[in-house]
């Protein structure tokens, strides 16, 4: 007997369309994705702030079933990236099976199905729930004594305010990430002053983050799809080279933490602000920050680096713990996210009624990215220990996906019923992933929102190739099968 699952995808960004192009294709027509968003493409809608540009390079950063030969830049800026995903969702038709502005607030398990519930009360039942809610969500607000008492706008770059004027403005822009790099440097251009709250420097890898891509190498690439799909896959394998520098201690990590001091040394001149800008920890520790503007835009003359840590916020600027105060019309935060509370505050849950707060309390984890013990019938795409600035994102998602429809595939041939990953299985990939962990260089030493509440580094140690035999085929004997329905 063949039966076509209902399947509820939750979160419509790179995951959440990856899922559900690879479903389409493997002959799945039920399912429906929910997204909360007014429109597709996750991390590429809800952050818009100035300067959002991809720090990897575009023909990475795509899809392998939606290859776009003709990126305008070899980095695409947001707007680029977004309006991509816009184009893949109506390549493939995705229309009709997406809700958008559809938030889920419950996912509850009832022994054989699910029930979603959305904010506006509607009610769902599902065999199975992929969540595809992405990592980089909530925005951390810092707990700053008197922030809500500044008299000016105060935005989070991941929440941008489109009427926001920021020309001939006083801005501080707080935070020193990928995001703070990139929004700085923008807003340096028209402010009238800017000023950067840097509690901890980065190291700053310089890229030519602006080269266009020539219009004679995009119509090329059009013209001849294979070397396109040969310059995606060569460019996947090239990365390994990135897996490698991150995850073993050789001559290939020193040398770009090389090229890390160079960037510095080449661009800052003045002996104090290098000092300034030098951090105590190894380059490549926190998630390398990539920018070919950051520092000149800190060397112009309305720019200032503040190192002071920011005693508190007054109604006309920020007050450091120095004494000193800066008098502002706008605070910028850019100041990252709650990385982990991954698929929260949505109540979740599973089997005899365990909470994903229960099974998670001591921070996120799952086998191999994707399961979950205690919640059957539930997988995550790019969920816990999923790869960042190592192994591509559309890679890691297309392949989970891959591995969830052979799931769904024994459910549709009446196979099985439920399926849920071991414990067992569960605590023995999260032991395989510490020890790998050892060697990597976020181990060295530095503060980074890659690390959970329990202290756990929540990243893939892996390489390309291991994910890809862990994602395979699937391996019953991790897993709890049951079967109700008799398969003919
Ligand atoms: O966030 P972050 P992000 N007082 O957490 C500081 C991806 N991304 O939005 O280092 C003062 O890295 C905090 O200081 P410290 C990418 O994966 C990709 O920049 O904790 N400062 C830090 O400087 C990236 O890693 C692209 O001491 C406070 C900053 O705020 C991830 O998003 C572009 C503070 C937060 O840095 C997150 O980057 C942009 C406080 N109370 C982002 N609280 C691409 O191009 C925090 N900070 C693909």
């Amino acid at each position: 007997m063949k039966r076509d699952p209902s399947i509820i995808i939750i979160g419509a960004g790179v995951a959440g369309i990856a899922t559900a192009v690879t479903l389409q294709k493997a002959g799945f027509t039920g399912f429906t994705i929910l997204e909360k968003g007014s429109d597709v493409g996750g991390v590429w809608h809800w952050n818009r702030y100035p300067g959002l540009t991809c720090d990897v390079p575009s023909h990475i950063y795509q899809f392998s079933f939606a290859p776009k030969p003709d990126w305008k830049r070899v980095f695409a800026t947001g707007p680029e990236i977004q309006q991509y995903h816009r184009d893949v969702v109506e390549k493939f038709g995705l229309e009709a099976h997406l809700r958008l502005g559809t938030e889920v607030v419950s996912t509850v398990f009832d022994g054989a199905s699910w029930t979603v519930t959305t904010a506006a009360g509607e009610v769902l039942a599902a065999d199975f729930v992929i969540v595809a809610t992405g990592l980089l969500h909530h925005p951390s607000t810092p707990d700053i004594p008197g922030l809500g008492t500044f008299d000016g706008p105060v935005v989070h770059t991941a929440r941008w305010d489109d009427a926001l004027e920021t020309a001939g403005k006083r801005i501080g822009v707080i935070g020193s990430g990928s995001t703070g790099v990139q929004v700085f440097s923008a807003l340096q251009r028209e402010a009238s002053r800017i000023t950067q709250f840097a509690r901890t420097p980065q190291w700053v890898l310089w890229a030519p983050m602006t080269l266009p891509q020539p219009r004679l190498v995009s119509r090329a690439l059009r013209a001849a799809p294979r070397v396109n799909d040969a310059l995606h896959q060569s460019l996947l394998w090239g990365s390994a080279i990135l897996v490698d520098i991150v995850t073993k201690p050789t001559w290939r990590r020193r040398l770009v933490q090389r090229y890390a001091r160079v960037s510095l040394q080449a661009q800052v001149r003045d002996d104090a602000l290098r000092s300034t800008l030098t951090p105590d920890y190894q380059p490549l520790c926190k998630r390398q920050v990539i920018s070919g503007s950051y520092y000149r835009s800190l060397k112009a003359e309305n720019a200032e680096l503040v190192t002071a840590d920011i005693a508190e916020v007054t109604p006309t600027g920020i007050r450091t713990a120095d004494g000193r105060d800066h008098p502002l019309d706008v605070i910028v935060l850019a100041t990252g996210f709650q990385a982990h509370n991954y698929m929260r505050p949505m109540e979740l849950l599973g089997r005899d009624g365990l909470s994903i707060d229960e099974a998670w309390a001591q921070g996120p984890r799952a086998y191999r990215m994707t399961a979950i013990p205690g919640f059957p019938n539930l997988f995550t795409v790019l969920g816990p220990n999923s790869p960042t600035g190592s192994i591509s994102l559309q890679y890691s998602a297309e392949l989970t996906a891959r591995y969830i429809t052979q799931w769904l595939e024994r459910f549709r041939d009446g196979d099985l019923d439920t399926v849920e990953v071991t414990e067992d299985a569960t605590a023995r990939f999260n032991e395989q992933v510490a020890e790998a962990l050892g060697p990597t260089v976020w181990n060295t030493g530095c503060n980074s929102w890659y690390f959970n509440e329990a202290g756990s580094i929540d990243l893939w140690p892996f390489d390309r190739r291991t994910m890809t035999e862990m994602l395979g085929r699937p391996d019953e004997r991790d897993f709890l099968i049951r079967t109700t329905t008799p398969a003919d």
